[in-house]
């Protein structure tokens, strides 16, 4: 079998049936430097896959993460590594920040043999189970539901997993997310829903779509509910620390709203269609409060400087890795379609 390593050192060896262990990322974010590394892995991340969709080497397009990284990071950071995440359309930040390798991601998203799924799932269904990443979602509201069911089983086997939803102010009105919602409260399970408010779903302002409140979706339930500022990774991270510690007592759901914006388009495709439905100004407005600088303010400018010269050669070496992987054989095309090795209950026949 070749090998398909691609020209990048450190992803050398990396053959198509090797075992591939994932290099320096487990629960990696436990200081404000390593907050900020990760802030700043993901915004590079996400720069490098625009500049791949332009080339046409990610094809379909991508959500961007970009403006809304502390969300992900400072949730992450209150976790342990075998808890688990699910994931929405706008999935890389969670993804990466939950560990996945940046190399085996942009690879993903290129559609090559070498990504975190072979190439099969790409942008919208990266996932990696080994690190507790049950994956992102392209349904909206989704993965809420698939979330509280990983968290029955979590509270059942007793393993003190507690389990986190991410997803948009778009999926508020969401009948799954309500009926995730309801059965977590009523079973008290480990479950941290987090609502990543960045003001629109698409083009819709959320004034013009959500009645009520957005914690209030959540208080209905008796779940305990707070807003918190989502482009500051310290403020996330320190409610989402309580929330967790809740959950992993035994102290059932918590939800938070984290208020957060995107600098980018909705989608790639956006730049395309020109849509109007937010000003320069009110993008502007927001990128005063960066999440990126608001977390580098905590360290010094030395160390910013080296935290960035690593991260660049990362993303340098993971474009290299994704860009010079294969292709999956269109022969195996109908390959892992459907679950194999399955045992029935007892009175089931084939
Ligand atoms: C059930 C469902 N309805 C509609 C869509 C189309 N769609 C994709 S993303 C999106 C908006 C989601 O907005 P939000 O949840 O706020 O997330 P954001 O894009 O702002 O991160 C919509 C309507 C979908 N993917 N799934
Ligand atoms: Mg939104």
């Amino acid at each position: 079998m070749a090998d398909s390593g691609g020209d990048c050192p450190r992803h050398k060896g990396f053959g198509h049936h090797a075992t591939y262990h994932v290099p320096v990322q487990r629960q990696h974010l436990e200081t404000p430097a390593r907050r900020y590394r990760m802030i700043r892995l993901i915004r590079e991340f996400e720069l490098r896959a625009l500049d791949l969709v332009e080339s046409g080497e990610i094809v379909g397009g991508i959500h961007p993460y970009i403006g809304q990284e502390a969300v992900a990071v400072g949730v992450c950071a209150a976790l342990r590594a075998d808890d688990l995440i699910t994931s929405t359309h706008r999935g890389h930040g969670h993804v990466l920040a939950k560990g996945a390798d940046p190399a085996r991601m942009l690879a993903e998203l290129a559609g090559r043999d070498t990504g975190l799924n072979r190439g099969r799932g790409g942008s919208m269904h990266a996932a990696d189970v080994s690190l507790g990443i049950l994956g992102a979602n392209g349904i909206v509201g989704a993965s809420a539901p698939i979330s509280v069911g990983a968290a029955w089983a979590a509270h059942h086997a007793g393993t003190g997993q507690v389990v986190v939803t991410f997803f948009g102010d778009g999926a508020l009105n969401q009948g799954v997310l309500l009926e995730a919602m309801n059965l977590a409260a009523l079973w008290r399970l480990p479950v941290l829903f987090v609502c990543e408010n960045n003001g629109y779903a698409t083009t819709m302002p959320i004034g013009g779509a959500v009645a009520g409140t957005v914690v209030g979706r959540a208080q209905a339930f008796g779940i305990p509910a707070v807003q918190v500022d989502g482009m500051d990774v310290e403020a996330v991270l320190s409610a989402a620390d309580q929330a967790v510690t809740l959950a992993r007592g035994g102290g059932g759901p918590s939800f938070l709203e984290c208020v957060t914006y995107r600098f980018e388009g909705h989608h790639t495709m956006e730049k395309q269609y020109r849509l109007d439905y937010r000003t320069e100004a009110e993008i502007d407005r927001w990128r005063q409060r960066d999440p990126l600088t608001l977390a580098g303010a905590a360290l010094s400018a030395v160390a910013r400087d080296e935290i960035d010269a690593e991260i660049d050669e990362l993303l340098t070496d993971a474009v290299l890795f994704a860009l010079g992987s294969p292709h999956p054989d269109p022969a195996g095309a109908l390959d892992y379609l459907y679950a194999s090795g399955l045992r029935g209950r007892a009175g089931w026949s084939a």
